[in-house]
C-alpha cells in the first residue's frame, strides 16, 4: 500500500527528511496549499506568494524526476484549507493510512499531525547543522545557554574557517570591526531581483484576489522562487555584497533597504538553499581572498550560530515558549506597525519597507521596532504575531526565539543576558533617520523629546526589581540615579503621557 509523504511549503528540498525516506515507486507525495496556513496570522502578500510559487515549482520538479505528486491548488473546489484535511482526502484517494513527515518547524502544526486521524511518522528535521540531540546534549547542565560557546561546538563540528582545532586568524569572534555606522554611500546595488515567470505570475494573480485583506505590499514581487534562483541570488551577494557584510551589518540608512545584508533567510528557511552550502560559499570566497575575515566570519556567525542556536531553543524549552511574557507586558500593539502614521522616521521607515518588502533587516528588527514593542510594554504575544506575519522568512522556530526572547525578553533571560533597549542615541549613531524627525534625538525631556529617551528611562524605572542587580546594566542605573530627582520625574510624566497618546490612538 502506498504511503503519503507531506511536504509542507517550508520543506522544498530534495533531501528532506520525509523525501529521503520515501519510495518513488509506491509513495504519493501530498503537498497542499490552504488557507489555514495563509492566515493563522495573516502573512505578508510576498510571502504567501513565495512559499505557493516555491511549492509550485518543487511539485514540478519532483514530477519531473518521476514521483507522484497530489498537489492541491488553493481554489481547488475539493480543497479542504488544511493540512490534515488534506492528508484525509488524499488518504481516502489513494487507499492509504500512512503518512510520513519531515516534523514542521512549529509546534501548532506538529500537534495538528499529531492529533490527525492517520498514523503519521514524524521525522527529525535535518536540514540544520545540529540535531535536537545536539543541542541537548550541549545544553545540559549549563547554567547559561549563550550562543557564543554553542557556535564555538558548530564550527569545530563543520570545521568551517578553522585551522585544525583552533579558529582562522586566531579569534572565534571579529564581532568588534562589525559595528560601523552608516557609511555615506552603498556600492552594493542589493538583492538579486528575478521578473515572475507564468507560474509565479499565476500565484501573484492567485494571492492578490484570495489575501488582498493582509498587510503588505504584492507588487513588485522579485524573490526567486526555486533552488536554481536562489543559488544564484547568494553567488551574487557573495560576489558584490559579502565584503562589506561585516562592516556595515548593524547600520541603518533611510534610503538603502538592504545595505549589505544577503537576503537568503527566506530561501534558507523554505529550503531551497541549504545552511552548510550557503557558508561553504563564503569560506571559499575568503580562502580565494575576496573578502576580508569579519565579513566571512561574522556571516557564518549568523547562520551556524544564530541561526542554529534559536532553533535549538524553539525546541528545547517546548510549545509555551511562543507565548511567554516574562515582563508581564500587556499593552496593544499601535495601529503605527501596521503602517498608521507616526511621528517617529526610524519607526516610519523600518515598517514602511516591510510593508513593501516583507524584509527589514536586523538591526532593525531589534533595535527599532523591537526596541520601541519592548520600551513601550507592548504585549510580547502581539509583537511576535507582527513579526512572523510580515517577514518572507518568518517561521515559528527562528521567530518567536529572535522575538519574544532575544528582542522582547519575555522569555525571563534564556537566550539574553540583558535586554536589547537603547534610548535614540543608539538609532542616531547608527543610521540617519533622526536627521528630519519630527522628534530631535538630542531633547531628553518636553516638547520634541525623542520618545525613545523617554521610554528607556521608563523602562528602567518600572523594572528595576527586575534588572537593578543585573551587572551588565549597572551603568545604566547609575547614570539614571545621578540624574537631579526632579528631571527623573519629568521624563516619567512624559513617558506616561506619551504611552497615554498612544493607546488613545493619536498619532505620535
Ligand atoms: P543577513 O543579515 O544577511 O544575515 C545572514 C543570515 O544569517 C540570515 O539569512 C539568517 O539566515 C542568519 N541569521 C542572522 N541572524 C539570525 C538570527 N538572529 N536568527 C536566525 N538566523 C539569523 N530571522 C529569520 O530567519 N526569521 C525570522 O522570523 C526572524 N525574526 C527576527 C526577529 C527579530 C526581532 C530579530 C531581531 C531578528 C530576527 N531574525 C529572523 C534574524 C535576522 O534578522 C534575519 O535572519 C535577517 O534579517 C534575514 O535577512 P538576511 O537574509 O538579509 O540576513
Ligand atoms: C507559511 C505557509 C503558508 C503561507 N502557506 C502554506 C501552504 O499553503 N501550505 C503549506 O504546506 N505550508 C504553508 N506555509 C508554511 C507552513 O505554515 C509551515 O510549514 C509551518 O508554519 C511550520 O513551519
Ligand atoms: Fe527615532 Fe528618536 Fe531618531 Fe526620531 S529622533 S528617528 S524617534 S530615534
Amino acid at each position: 500500500m502506498s504511503r503519503l509523504i507531506l511536504v509542507l511549503g517550508d520543506q522544498l528540498s530534495v533531501q528532506s527528511a520525509a523525501l529521503r525516506a520515501a519510495d518513488k515507486d509506491r509513495d504519493v507525495v501530498v503537498m497542499a496549499e490552504v488557507m489555514e496556513e495563509g492566515t493563522y496570522v495573516a502573512h505578508h502578500p510576498k510571502k504567501i506568494a513565495l512559499i505557493l510559487s516555491a511549492m509550485r515549482k518543487f511539485a514540478a520538479r519532483l514530477r519531473e524526476a518521476g514521483w507522484t505528486v497530489a498537489y492541491s491548488e488553493l481554489d481547488d473546489t475539493e480543497n479542504t484549507q488544511s493540512i490534515p484535511g488534506e492528508l484525509i482526502r488524499r488518504a481516502d484517494q489513494y487507499g492509504a493510512s500512512v503518512v510520513v513527515a519531515t516534523r514542521p518547524g512549529e509546534w501548532r502544526l506538529i500537534a495538528t499531525l499529531e492529533d490527525c486521524p492517520l498514523t503519521v511518522t514524524m521525522l527529525e528535521d535535518d536540514r540544520f547543522v545540529a540535531s535536537h540531540a545536539d543541542f541537548e546534549g550541549w545544553a545540559e547542565g549549563r547554567k547559561a545557554l549563550r550562543m557564543e560557546y554553542f557556535y564555538r561546538e558548530m564550527r569545530r563540528k563543520t570545521g568551517l574557517m578553522m585551522d585544525g582545532d583552533e579558529p582562522a586568524g586566531g579569534q572565534w569572534n571579529y564581532d568588534h570591526d562589525n559595528r560601523k555606522p552608516a557609511p555615506k554611500e552603498i556600492e552594493y546595488s542589493g538583492p538579486m531581483q528575478f521578473t515572475p515567470d507564468a507560474i509565479v505570475e499565476d500565484v501573484l494573480a492567485l494571492v492578490e484576489r484570495r489575501f488582498d485583506d493582509h498587510f503588505g505590499d504584492l507588487h513588485p514581487f522579485w524573490f526567486a522562487t526555486d533552488q536554481e534562483q536562489a543559488r544564484r541570488s547568494l553567488t551574487h551577494f557573495v560576489k558584490y555584497g559579502l565584503a562589506k557584510f561585516g562592516d556595515y551589518q548593524d547600520a541603518m540608512l533611510a534610503e538603502n533597504q538592504f545595505l549589505y545584508h544577503a537576503l537568503v533567510a527566506p530561501y534558507l528557511n523554505i529550503g531551497l538553499l541549504d545552511p552548510l552550502e550557503v557558508c561553504q560559499a563564503v569560506e571559499a570566497a575568503w580562502k580565494a581572498g575576496d573578502v576580508p575575515i569579519n565579513a566571512a566570519e561574522g556571516f557564518i556567525r549568523q547562520v551556524i550560530g544564530w541561526r542554529e542556536y534559536v532553533r535549538g531553543i524553539y525546541f528545547l524549552e517546548g510549545p509555551d515558549y511562543a507565548r511567554r511574557n516574562g515582563l508581564n507586558h500587556r499593552r496593544t500593539l499601535p495601529n503605527m506597525f501596521w503602517g498608521a502614521e507616526t511621528r517617529m522616521r526610524c519607526v516610519q521607515k523600518a515598517v514602511a519597507q516591510t510593508k513593501t518588502e516583507s524584509y527589514a533587516h536586523h538591526i532593525q528588527r531589534l533595535m527599532v521596532t523591537g526596541n520601541f514593542a519592548l520600551l513601550a510594554g507592548i504585549d510580547p504575544g502581539e509583537v511576535s504575531d507582527w513579526y512572523l506575519a510580515v517577514y518572507a522568512d518568518a517561521f515559528e522556530w527562528v521567530e518567536a526565539p529572535n522575538v519574544v526572547g532575544m528582542s522582547q525578553f519575555a522569555d525571563g533571560g534564556v537566550i539574553a543576558s540583558k535586554p536589547y533597549v537603547s534610548s535614540g542615541a543608539y538609532i542616531n549613531r547608527m543610521s540617519n533617520y533622526c536627521k528630519g524627525c519630527a522628534y530631535k534625538v538630542s531633547v531628553k525631556t518636553g516638547e520634541g523629546a525623542c520618545p525613545f529617551n523617554l521610554l528607556y528611562w521608563h523602562f528602567l524605572d518600572r523594572n528595576r526589581e527586575r534588572f537593578g542587580n543585573n551587572p551588565r546594566m549597572g551603568n545604566m542605573y547609575r547614570t539614571w540615579d545621578r540624574m537631579d530627582a526632579e528631571k527623573r520625574t519629568t521624563v516619567l510624566q512624559d513617558a506616561d503621557a506619551f504611552l497615554t497618546r498612544m493607546e488613545a490612538g493619536d498619532v505620535v
